[in-house]
């Protein structure tokens, strides 16, 4: 055999880490994200949660019409990232190669240090029991011979889930009568398009391969290739820093229409993302903004940059996107980087050249802050360390909003 891939998926992982820190919460349903006085969306809820039809991406409203007695609650990030570090130690212990997908999620390459397939069973066992006895949590595991079919696997008996599939054939005769949605990266947009053709289930797919390929393109064909067990991906060592962007967005209380207004949102936005993008140690090639109007509609736009962090150059490039696009209410304005490099690519500036010893972009950053500071009546400088949080971040904003109208 080729490979043996684990894939570990923890159960409700926002929720799970909350319950354990606070046993009250045990047994009820528990709902993790914006709060029903908010606008904003559900993270993740416990099972509990989920009996009542609530999930993760769903307006808070509408969560909240189907689970009022339910417990909500803010997600505490640097908690879960803390507990993301500690299952990585954990899971780095048994793999070759451990490449995360989420705070939460991993494939795990097991092939050498397994052995056999017996070696790989060994290891899912010890992996629960580590993050049982350890951390006090519980994870669903997928053993299989890809990273599709280890995936499918650690999804099959969730929560605390465990399951094997050894072979392509095992992989095809237990997808094959289910929905086009099983095959990985066919989202709910994909399927509605194979659903209109009469595509269905994943023999559909089998059976209509040229069609397929002729509705989705290069998706389609690799959609094609995995409803027949075919995935030779490799495991790439990637940790959850190693993010394919870096980015921050927010939801308003109320929509938006004032444009400058946004674009002072822009650079508090970019300056959060200077900052996480800092923290790892990279730089993007690419800044994207993303805005979700008020009818729901969601854009991105993106630009190519020369690799950098700069809230300057972040916020500058977002404005220019801004500009662009039709001017509706926005409901959720966001930027980030992608394109990810570890380099900077520096344009010498003419002060460069002439040797100055000051940075003009922070200098800039700072002459941007004081305007700010001084429109508000706030000071901006001074608290970068909590603008960085995104509560405090949000809640400024609203104070923003609200007291724009005062200041204009
Ligand atoms: N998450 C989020 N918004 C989403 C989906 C997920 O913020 N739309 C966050 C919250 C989750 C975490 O990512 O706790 C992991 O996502 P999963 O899809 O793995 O969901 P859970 O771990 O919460 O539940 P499950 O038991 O189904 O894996
Ligand atoms: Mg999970």
């Amino acid at each position: 055999m080729d490979q043996i891939i684990l894939h570990v998926d923890m159960d409700a992982f926002y929720a799970s880490v909350e319950i354990r820190d606070d046993p009250s919460l045990r047994g009820k349903p528990l709902i993790i994200g914006s709060l029903p006085t908010e606008r904003g969306v559900v993270a993740t809820c416990s099972y509990e949660a989920r009996k009542f039809g609530v999930h993760s991406g769903m307006n808070i409203k509408d969560a909240y019409l189907l689970c009022p007695q339910g417990v909500y609650m803010h997600p505490n990030f640097d908690k879960y990232r803390e507990v993301s570090r500690q299952l990585h130690q954990i899971w780095e212990t048994y793999a070759s190669a451990a490449e995360a997908v989420a705070l939460d999620e991993a494939y795990l390459d097991v092939t050498e240090r397994a052995g056999d397939w017996e070696g790989a069973r060994e290891i899912a066992r010890t992996i629960k029991r580590r993050t049982r006895d350890e951390l006090h949590l519980t994870c669903s595991v997928g053993l299989a011979y890809s990273k599709t079919a280890a995936k499918t696997a650690s999804e099959e008996k969730k929560p605390d889930g465990y399951f094997e599939i050894p072979t392509p054939q095992d992989f095809v005769a237990l997808i094959l009568d289910r929905d086009v949605q099983v095959l990985y990266t066919v989202g709910e947009k994909t399927a509605e398009k194979l659903h209109a053709a009469g595509i269905r289930t994943v023999r559909d797919v089998q059976e209509k391969q040229a069609e397929v390929v002729r509705l989705l393109g290069k998706q389609g064909q690799w959609i094609t290739q995995i409803a027949f067990g075919i995935d030779d991906r490799r495991v790439t060592p990637y940790r959850p820093e190693d993010a394919k962007s870096i980015g921050r967005e927010l939801t308003f209380q109320e929509d938006v229409s004032d444009y400058d207004f946004l674009k002072e949102v822009l650079f508090l936005l970019s300056l959060s993302v200077e900052y996480r993008a800092k923290r790892v140690d990279l730089y993007g090639k690419g800044v994207t903004l993303k805005l979700t109007y008020a009818n729901m509609k969601g854009i991105t736009r993106s630009h190519i940059v020369p690799a950098c962090d700069s809230s300057v150059t972040i916020y500058k490039e977002a404005c220019k996107l801004l500009d662009q696009v039709e001017k509706r209410p926005v409901r959720l304005i966001g930027v980030s980087l992608y394109n990810l490099s570890d380099e900077e690519e520096r344009q010498l500036s003419f002060e460069d050249l002439l040797g100055h010893e000051t940075d003009p972009l922070a200098e800039e950053q700072n002459r941007l802050l004081a305007a700010l500071g001084e429109r508000y009546h706030l000071d901006f400088a001074g608290h970068l360390d909590q603008l960085y949080h995104s509560q405090t971040l949000h809640r400024t904003v609203e104070y923003m909003r609200k007291h724009r109208r005062l200041i204009s």
